[in-house]
């Protein structure tokens, strides 16, 4: 089965309001012609500029979509500074990422935190971006698939295959994040199609080979060609390179 590709700009903690939106009406702007439908675009800004981002949006009438960085799994209460899937929902989000390294590393994010939070986004009807990525340390140990896998199984645990099936994974090692030292094509590869192949023991192989599976780590307009060329790689996750429109829209051409 030929999958949509999909390229997908995570923001971080960058873009004030104001500039959120000059970068949206930048990237809306390429596309307001002309959509581009063989491929899914999605753009992930921190929590304050995504209903300005989605106003921008579907004033153009661009498909773009917009995603959340993070989503906590209760719908309200007392959760201090926490954001749900309800809230994002209402802004028209389509999707969360889940279980980025820099939460699971920077604010102790466990795996089944990840799971409450997959499980939360798809029975709200939205889908989760699954990060899953190993250490440098894990790589010299030689153990990069087994941990990797392991992420990918914790993240779906109790998830069936039809809800499953709506959400992407980003496979994004670590060592490779924001560090200008991307995986080579074959490393990425070698660890998206363990990747499938979880989800194939997970879900069904009609499932697996549906789900998405992005690389992500240090993706720029220099290196995507090589890593698109991979059979298990279906897009991008794109951090620095997605924060300036020609640069975002470079990677999107290179999916097209
Ligand atoms: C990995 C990626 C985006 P960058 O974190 O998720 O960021 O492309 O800057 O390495």
């Amino acid at each position: 089965m030929a999958r949509k590709p999909m390229m997908a700009g995570n923001w971080k903690m960058n873009n004030t309001v104001g500039e959120a939106v000059v970068l949206t009406q930048e990237i809306s702007n390429q596309y307001e012609k002309e959509w581009p439908e063989s491929l899914d675009i999605v753009i992930c800004p921190p929590y304050v500029d995504l209903k300005p981002a989605k106003t921008v949006l579907d004033f153009d009438k661009t498909k773009i979509a917009v995603g959340a960085q993070n989503v906590y799994w209760e719908a309200s209460g007392a959760y201090t500074g926490e954001i749900s899937v309800p809230m994002i929902k209402e802004i028209g989000c389509a999707c969360s990422i889940v279980g980025h390294s820099e939460r699971r590393e920077l604010f102790g994010e466990t795996n089944e935190d990840v799971n409450r939070k997959v499980k939360a986004l798809v029975e709200a009807g939205l889908y989760a971006i699954v990060c899953v990525g190993e250490s440098l340390a894990v790589r010299d140990e030689g153990t990069t698939e087994e941990y990797v896998c392991a992420q990918v199984r914790a993240a779906f645990a109790g998830v069936d295959a039809r809800d499953a099936e709506t959400c992407v994974v980003a496979y994004e090692p670590i060592w490779a994040i924001g560090t200008g030292r991307t995986a080579t094509p074959e490393q990425a590869e070698a660890v998206c199609a363990a990747i499938r192949a979880t989800l194939a023991e997970l879900f069904g192989d009609e499932t697996a080979e549906a789900m998405r599976v992005l690389y992500g780590g240090s993706m720029n307009p220099g290196n995507v060609d090589g890593l698109m060329a991979q059979p298990n790689i279906d897009g991008g996750l794109v951090g620095g390179a997605s924060l300036k429109c020609e640069s975002f829209v470079q990677l999107i051409e290179a999916c097209l």
